[in-house]
């Protein structure tokens, strides 16, 4: 497993946890069923080519999974996540990649050119690291999910991951898509990074790290945070020549994702993530997909 992340963005200290909205948690919402243009003629080679796609009508959550959502699990489970356990043995892997953590972005310097550093210790309750608490952060999404660990969280709640194509669908909110997440006036309408990635966020959205779920205007369907804030696992199977194991479509970017790199702020970005690595800045949410529609 190499570290070999396409990031966007930078990880520095934690705002202070504030709850943006009155939101309850479990909460979902129903998605109708509709059809829908899935991919665009593509910024990036995968997200083509445009191919219309109907998707039946199904429950999702209305905001990414929390840390509180998932201390409850971990404590009525005793669920112990990938990052937690001793890595799988690799030949010729560093020391520190023997030990169980997990990948951390840094903000590179000349002394330290790497985006990417595996840190022992970081798991969802030290997602940089041993350093990094969550304390009054119970709102904020829970990071350093691995795919089987997202799977576990499932099957305990009674919901599945979403389809890349549910996702897609979804996170359209029955409009167009923007280039980038902001207003006619320019203003962030989702947290992401405004500034030249890597070397400063400037924060104009409020945020230069993982923000509270609710923090901006839901979109169409009334789902908060689809773009940015975290990335989220989706079931779909991806493709990566060299990736080390099996790779699973991430949607949505994160925090971490500027304008001008990554810009995988939209619905039909996507990127192919190791299913056994997570991230600072990867999480996801669920969908019910056996809960009977809205009678009204
Ligand atoms: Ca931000």
């Amino acid at each position: 497993m190499f570290l070999l992340l396409s990031a966007c963005g930078q990880d520095v200290t934690n705002p202070e946890a504030q709850i943006c909205t009155g939101l309850t948690e479990n909460e979902m919402v129903w998605i109708p069923a509709g059809s829908f243009t899935m991919g665009e003629n593509p910024r990036y080679r995968e997200e083509g080519p445009p191919r219309t796609i109907h998707v039946d009508g199904f429950w999702m959550d209305a905001h990414e999974v929390t840390n509180a959502q998932f201390a409850a699990f971990v404590e009525a489970t005793g669920y112990k996540t990938l990052a937690e356990r001793e890595p799988p043995k690799m030949e010729g892997a560093p020391a520190e990649m023997q030990q169980p953590g997990s990948a951390v972005f840094n903000v590179p310097s000349d002394d330290d050119p790497r985006w990417w550093h595996w840190v022992p210790g970081a798991e969802w309750r030290h997602p940089s690291g041993p350093h990094e608490k969550i304390v009054g952060q119970e709102k904020v999404p829970v990071v350093q999910i691995a795919y089987d660990d997202a799977l576990a969280y499932a099957e305990w709640a009674g919901k599945e991951l979403p389809s890349e194509e549910q996702w897609e669908y979804a996170a359209r909110g029955g409009e167009a898509a923007r280039p980038e997440p902001k207003d006619a006036a320019g203003a962030p309408q989702a947290n992401y990074y405004q500034g030249v990635f890597p070397a400063r966020d400037l924060g104009e959205d409020g945020f230069t790290t993982r923000a509270p779920v609710g923090c901006f205007k839901p979109n169409g369907f009334g789902l908060y945070d689809m773009l940015g804030n975290v990335w989220e696992w989706t079931s779909g199977d991806g493709v990566r020549a060299d990736a080390s194991e099996g790779v699973k479509v991430i949607k949505g970017g994160s925090y971490l994702c500027a304008a001008n790199y990554c810009a995988r702020y939209r619905p039909s970005a996507r990127q192919f993530q190791e299913r056994g690595l997570g991230t600072n800045h990867i999480g996801f949410r669920l969908v019910d997909n056996d809960k009977p529609a809205p009678t009204d």
